[in-house]
């Protein structure tokens, strides 16, 4: 079965070629004067760049709560067979695991503390819900990275996200280096959206957790974006945050070190920006990968 969505499509992709489409969205939704945890001049630095680095977002002693749940997890043989747990295709080690704030109640508190939740009203101007979360564990010896994509493409495309108006935060919850697999983000981006040829398959997310396929900007465009953008690398110790627009070109390498990267992510979307069909995907996402519960975080 085909399903389609019957909103107006304000970025097309997985056509016959790859096209470009300037923005139609704001950045920043929130009004200026709005008060909360983000300063005036970082939410302009926001919407010009696309991204937000914050040094400390959680203190020494949570990082060691939630790195010791990460671990905790990790190691759990229900949560492995689960199948909401993404193996490393080589090593079997475990890659991803998706709906944290679901699995684990301290991911859950996490996810509605004011310095998270907070920034994340700030920026999309609403009440918000979480769209996905997921820790990316990136062990060391060998864990692959992951190839340059935006978020919002595969959100818009297969899980139906209408507008950008959706915002990821990546806290490191072990020191992220600038040789252990840290994020990359071409700064600028995010104005552009960048349509990406080729139909996409079915059961697609399968495939693409583990290696990106469809949804993968091409050679020649992702060579005229990092030569127009540039490409800033984000290290930075353990409680460190970086908050990055939907529509960012991003990415991140191998971890060939001893030393694992690992992160949680949390995507806040809209409450205004809620799911509808996929605009050109065959059939949704399952929903621990692209929520269709849209309860605001409280
Ligand atoms: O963990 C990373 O380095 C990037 C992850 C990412 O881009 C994603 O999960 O969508
Ligand atoms: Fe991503």
């Amino acid at each position: 079965m085909t399903t389609t969505s019957p909103v107006t499509d304000l970025y097309p992709s997985r056509g016959a070629t790859e096209v470009s489409t300037p923005r139609q969205d704001p950045v920043v939704w929130g009004s200026p004067g709005t008060p909360g945890p983000i300063a005036a001049g970082e939410l302009s630095s926001f919407e010009r760049d696309g991204f937000l680095a914050i040094d400390q977002l959680i203190g020494a002693d949570e990082v060691a709560v939630y790195h010791q749940e990460l671990e905790r997890l990790v190691n759990d043989p229900a949560i492995r067979m689960d199948e909401r747990s993404i193996v490393e295709p080589k090593s079997k080690e475990i890659r991803s695991v998706f709906e944290v704030h679901r699995i684990s109640e301290v991911f859950a508190k996490l996810v509605r503390d004011e310095r998270v939740v907070g920034r994340a009203r700030q920026i999309l101007g609403s009440d918000v819900y979480v769209h996905q979360s997921r820790i990316n564990v990136k062990p060391g010896f060998g864990a692959s990275g992951f190839y340059w994509h935006s978020d919002f493409e595969t959100w818009h495309a297969e899980d139906g996200l209408p507008n950008m108006r959706t915002v990821s935060v990546s806290i490191a919850l072990t020191e992220n280096y600038d040789t252990n697999g840290g994020l990359m983000i071409m700064p600028g981006s995010h104005r552009t959206f960048l349509g990406c040829a080729g139909a996409t398959p079915k059961d697609n997310y399968k495939k693409s957790l583990q290696m990106q396929d469809a949804g993968t900007p091409s050679d020649e465009a992702l060579t005229r974006m990092a030569s127009e953008y540039g490409i800033k690398l984000f290290t930075g110790k353990a409680g460190s945050a970086t908050w990055f627009d939907c529509n960012c070109m991003h990415g991140s390498g191998d971890n060939i070190t001893p030393f694992p990267r690992s992160n949680v992510f949390i995507v806040f979307n809209s409450v205004e920006n809620t799911a509808v069909e996929p605009f050109s995907a065959p059939v949704r996402r399952p929903e621990f990968i692209g929520a269709r519960d849209f309860t605001p975080v409280r």
